[in-house]
Parts: structure tokens; sequence; C-alpha cells
């Protein structure tokens, strides 16, 4: 594991080869690696999984010149942990009937979704370098347009040729997701469907007040389907939460409010592994877990500063960020 760790972060693993049209246009081929296909990972093998997706965040942003670094970079190893362990999925079938739905609300911290996506297989990781480009599908704030095809709506869901495979909701303005998630975890409980629906959310978007309804909703529905990821990292676009508006006691709001809740250390793979499966055996209503994140994980220069919510690195920034994903923060010696 560490060697291919190591040869994936120095670049001189054996790369995939990207010679078809379809690839070059970014089709929808797709690259679903052996490496994930039949397997189940172990701990540590996810968290290479996150390192890597870390790598192509910074390598996404520094192309794009503009975005976000420090909530995907803190969020990489809740990511990994639920596309490579828990959720059920196919990324050869995006539209697959039986697959979990992921919706993020928080949506600015896509290049954490699209590098996960792209990793898993959903699409190539060549098309990661269009992030924020005019005519790219990898939007800034995620977009997801819905067919008015009706006939293929009823073969293929509700996904349009022109999405992300694997992309399930439009996001950017914050508070919303919440809304679309409880919709669809209730449409799935009318259907007698039993997918499951996960949500990501931050912190700083808990501020917003149409939340507080949903919550209310989702509790008195009893959508024991309907699991909650928030990004519990501090910091907000213009400085620390509990400094701009206090939020604490998050775990007594949502126990007040009927919800089942856990509150995790967000990079512990073993931990965020556990607690997922634990949240789907809760019957009697929806789930919380607080995933308690350092902003711009593993690299040294951005953790913990609210300064890095929504600026790229620069040429040598993104050298230094590397370095340090590659070696853990000065903390291991590849060869
Ligand atoms: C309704 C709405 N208001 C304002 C914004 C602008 N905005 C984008 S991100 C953000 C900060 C939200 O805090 P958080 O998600 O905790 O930031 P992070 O931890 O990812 O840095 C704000 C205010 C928005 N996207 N939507
Ligand atoms: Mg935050």
């Amino acid at each position: 594991m560490k060697k291919m760790l190591a040869q994936a972060l120095t670049g001189s693993s054996k790369k995939t080869s990207h010679t078809s049209r379809e690839e070059r246009e970014f089709g929808n081929k797709v690259h679903v690696h052996k490496k994930h296909l039949d397997k189940k990972h172990s701990n540590e093998e996810i968290k290479a999984l996150a390192t890597l997706i870390r790598k192509e965040i910074i390598l996404m942003l520094l192309e794009a010149e503009s975005g976000h670094s420090a909530g995907p970079l803190g969020m990489a190893d809740v990511f990994a942990a639920l596309y490579f362990s828990v959720l059920k999925h196919n990324p050869l079938k995006p539209n697959w009937e039986e697959r979990d739905r992921v919706i993020l609300s928080n949506g600015h911290i896509c290049p954490v979704l699209y590098a996960t996506l792209a990793e898993c297989g959903y699409f190539s990781k060549t098309e990661l370098r269009t992030l924020r480009k005019l005519g790219s599908r990898l939007q800034g704030h995620p977009h997801f347009q819905a067919t008015n095809d009706y006939k293929n709506q009823k073969k293929h869901a509700i996904k349009h040729p022109s999405n992300i495979p694997g992309l399930e909701n439009t996001s950017g303005p914050l508070g919303q997701g919440l809304s679309q998630a409880i919709g669809i975890a209730t449409a799935l409980k009318m259907n007698q469907k039993p997918n499951y629906v996960y949500c990501f959310m931050s912190d700083g978007e808990l501020q917003e007040g149409q939340n507080w309804e949903a919550f209310l909703y989702a509790a008195n529905k009893r959508l024991n389907n309907l699991t909650i990821l928030i990004d519990r990292n501090g910091i907000q676009i213009d400085g620390y939460t509990e400094q701009i508006l206090p939020l604490e006691s998050i775990i007594d709001k949502f126990k007040s409010f009927n919800w089942n809740v856990y509150s995790i250390n967000g990079h512990r793979i073993e931990t965020i592994i556990d607690t997922l499966e634990l949240s789907k055996k809760h019957r009697l209503g929806p789930s919380v877990i607080i995933c308690q994140t350092t902003p711009g994980k593993d690299v040294d220069f951005m953790e913990n500063l609210p300064e890095w919510h929504g600026k790229p690195p620069d040429k040598k920034q993104a050298k230094d960020a590397l370095d340090d994903l590659r070696s853990l923060k000065g903390r291991i010696w590849w060869e």
C-alpha cells in the first residue's frame, strides 16, 4: 500500500492510458480500476485512497485557479470511507435503481465529490482538470440536469446525458440539499424501496434557517432511510463559526429535534465506517453524524485557517501541498 501511494503521488505509477476518442471528449466511458472491483478495501487502503483524492483536489484547484481548498481536503476521509466501504453503488451503472443516493448540500466542496467519483471510476481522472472551465461538466458548484425525456426517464431514472455520472443533485445555495434529500428519502419510502440516502452538509451551512424546518420535518416523518454527514470543521467563509454565529451545542440541538446523533473523528476510517453502519441500523428515525474534521487536512500551511475556505493554491503552494501529502507532513519519507 505504501508503494502504491508513493507511486501515485510521485506520478510514477503505471498510468491508465486515455487514448480513445470518447475518453478524450470526456464521454461516459467508465474507468473502474481493477483494484476497486469486487474488492473489500482495508482501512489502510481507504486511508491511502483518501490521500490520492486530496492529491487530485490540489491538482484540480491549481489548474482551475479558483475554488475551495479547506472543506474538500477536510472531508476526503469521510468521502473515501463512504464510497469505498459502505455505499451501495455501481460506477459501471451510475443509474442503477438500487443504488443509495448521495446528496451534496454544501456544493462548494464538490472537488472532493468529483475526485472521489473519478477515483471510483465514474469518469476519467483527466476530466478532473476541467474543473470550473466553460462548458465543463465539473462546475464550481455541481449542476444536475433533470431530463424532460419522460420515455427514457422510466428506463434511466432522471439522469440527463450531460450530467456527471454519479451526481444526484444541483447545489451551491446553502441550506437546500437537506430538503432535496428529504424529498428523495420520502419518495423512496412511499415506493417501499430499501435505498438509503446520505446528505453532506457543513457547519456554516447550519446557520441557514431552512435547515431547521427540514430537521423538524425529517424527525417527525421518521425518515430512517436518511443519514446526514455534517462537516464540523469550525470554519466558514469569513472566520471561525463560534466567533461568527456560535452553533454549539450541535449534539444537544439535534437530540432535542429527536435525531439519532453521533459525533466522531472525521479522519478515522474505522470509526467513520462503523458509525455509518450503525446509523443505517437505527430504525426509529433519521441520523446525523457530526464529523469533527480539520479544514485543509494534511496540508500543513492550510490547516485550520478560514482564509483557505475559498482559495486555491498557487504553483509553489501546490508543490508544497503535494510534498506534504506525499510525506504526510514530513512524517514519512518515500524512496
Ligand atoms: C444561501 C447561501 N448563502 C451564502 C453562500 C456563500 N457561501 C459559500 S460557502 C459559505 C460558508 C459556509 O460555511 P462552511 O460550509 O462551513 O464553509 P467551509 O467549512 O467549507 O469553509 C458561504 C457563506 C451560499 N453558497 N449560499
Ligand atoms: Mg465549515
